[in-house]
């Protein structure tokens, strides 16, 4: 082996190590996953992803999403290998590290940078919080789409300001999940070709094999999504992998799922490729005997060897350096050539809206008959949106009935792959999927509204709490909500679904009476920079 193939392989090493001890010591945790995927993390982290751990909220940066978020300690000893830095709540650096070692050493313990499962807006670097199987596939769709969207309204000749790439690493569990199924094949629908999904193939879940109930071809499947799909057939060929991903790089109209094979618990003397490693400690016997399969002193803990640290920060980290530095440069000429759009992104990464985007919040004339709300909804909706470009959203194919379509000409029309700043989407019948997707649009700074019949909450509400957890601002526009439906009959008559959603914590819910009630709603709805409604 020549030197870089050994440092190759000590920091590997290194994550899969970092990753047992903690379990160990947190005496709960998964550390089978983290294990088996510790190449890929080193592959993206090191050499793939652009980002800048000096500055984790550049704007531009390339975004990761651990969907299988039970492996969190994968991404939690990348962060710490990269010297990804903690932001302060004013957006700043703090200068500390996002993941300091002893943060790994408290993994699971109350108030750790290292919660058992990743929180966002808690630990810099984190991009969403994941651990409801198949919520971040869904995100990083919401993520990708504002890539493009972003690129659409703010780049313009010669500042290219906006092209990051989304990678998402899923498990069987993400894959299984209908939601996955749904963010999969609109991804494939709008040929996202910024988003890549890297599965984990180890055909292991909690029960056992995923042959007990998982058959289908998953590869075959995607394809048909109009995905390219390319296979890794061993996760330890460093090569392989590394060509894999780099089918990125080649154009194409598709987004990419790379299905790597993998062992569970790799190199665990007993317990590899079995489904007990995955969600508990591996015992001391275990983790001696998988360390001294790596090569690694079986006596130490959380060794992270100073070689590792240096390699991991060198090249590709660098150079990304360099690039965050230009592109803040870019941003400064920017500002002097186009110093409106300039202004409106400042407010859009501040989380801010444009002054003055209430102005046109009408009022409505008292009417003895009174305007049905959801027509009033439509009407304040375009007000509004004329005045914050980036607010954008769509139904779940009941537009016509929410009144959620934005007519007015700066509204672009539809999005599509053709025309990516359109601010209307279709999301088709997938309401678990549009929701988990504006997430990932929020995550990246814009205003996303979400329409459908208030009934069918019940399939979005697990993207709903995730909102109110992560304090992103996103809107749903849920009409019908009587249980005075009429001829629909009971199956569209929500009884339960307005104290259901009144339970979840920061999620506000406001139901208008009338027209100006439902005008003073957008009002209320709108401000909340930290929460849905
Ligand atoms: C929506 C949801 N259902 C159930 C779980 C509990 N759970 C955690 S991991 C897991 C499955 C584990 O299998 P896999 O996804 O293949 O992960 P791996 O064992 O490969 O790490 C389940 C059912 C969950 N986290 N989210």
């Amino acid at each position: 082996m020549n030197r870089v193939a050994t440092v190759e392989q000590l920091a590997i090493n290194t994550i899969r190590t970092l990753s047992m001890d903690a379990v160990e010591a947190a005496r709960s945790g998964h550390p089978g996953t983290p294990m088996a995927l510790a190449p890929v993390a080193y592959v993206l982290f090191r050499e793939r992803l652009r980002y800048d751990p000096e500055r984790p909220h550049w704007p531009n940066r390339d975004r990761f999403v651990l969907s299988c978020g039970h492996a969190s300690m994968l991404l939690y000893a990348a962060l710490h290998l990269a010297g990804v830095k903690q932001v302060g709540p004013d957006g700043r650096p703090t200068g500390e590290l996002a993941v300091p070692l002893e943060a790994i050493r408290q993994f699971r313990q109350l108030h750790s940078r290292c919660p058992g499962h990743p929180e966002y807006g808690h630990t810099s670097g984190v991009e969403t919080t994941t651990g409801p199987l198949g919520q971040g596939v869904a995100n990083s769709v919401g993520m990708a789409i504002a890539s493009k969207w972003l690129a659409g309204y703010f780049n313009r000749p010669g500042f290219d300001l906006f092209h990051f790439r989304v990678y998402a690493l899923c498990s069987d569990g993400d894959l299984m999940e209908g939601i996955g199924s749904e963010a999969a094949s609109l991804a494939g629908h709008l040929q996202l070709d910024n988003l890549c999904w890297i599965y984990d193939d180890n055909r292991i879940t909690i029960e056992g094999p995923t042959s007990l109930a998982f058959s289908e071809d998953v590869g075959m499947r995607f394809a048909s999504y109009g995905w390219r799909v390319v296979r890794v057939p061993d996760v330890n060929e460093l090569g392989c992998l590394r060509s894999a991903l780099a089918e990125l790089d080649r154009p194409s109209d598709r987004p990419t799922l790379v299905i790597v094979r993998s062992i569970i618990a790799w190199g665990a003397p007993t317990k590899q490729n079995h489904h007990e490693a995955h969600g508990a400690p591996l015992g001391d016997q275990e983790v001696r005997g998988a360390k001294a399969f790596y090569g690694w002193p079986e006596n130490e803990q959380f060794l992270v060897p100073p070689e590792v640290l240096e390699h991991f920060r060198q090249g590709h980290l660098a150079d990304c350096h360099q690039q965050a530095d230009q592109w803040y440069a870019m941003l400064a000429e920017y500002r002097k050539a186009y110093p409106d759009l300039a202004a409106q992104l400042d407010c859009l990464l501040k989380g801010e809206l444009p002054e003055g985007w209430d102005a046109e919040i009408p009022s409505f004339p008292a009417d003895p008959k009174g305007m049905a709300t959801r027509v009033a909804s439509g009407k304040v909706l375009n007000q509004v949106a004329r005045r914050i470009p980036w607010l954008l959203g769509g139904s779940a194919d009941l537009g016509p009935s929410n009144r959620t379509e934005l007519t007015f000409p700066e509204a672009h029309g539809d999005f599509s792959v053709t025309n990516p700043t359109g601010r209307n989407f279709h999301f088709g019948v997938r309401e678990h999927a549009m929701a988990g997707i504006c997430n990932g649009l929020a995550l990246c700074g814009l205003r996303p509204y979400a329409g459908t019949f208030f009934v069918f909450t019940d399939y979005m509400r697990p993207s709903m709490r995730l909102a109110a957890m992560m304090g992103l601002p996103v809107l749903y526009i849920l009409t019908h909500d009587s249980i005075g439906v009429g001829e629909d009959g009971p199956t569209h008559q929500p009884v339960e679904h307005l104290a259901a959603l009144r339970a979840i914590p920061n999620m506000v819910v406001v139901r208008p009476c009338d027209a100006n009630e439902t005008a003073e709603a957008y009002r209320v709805a709108l401000q909340r920079g930290d929460g849905p409604t």
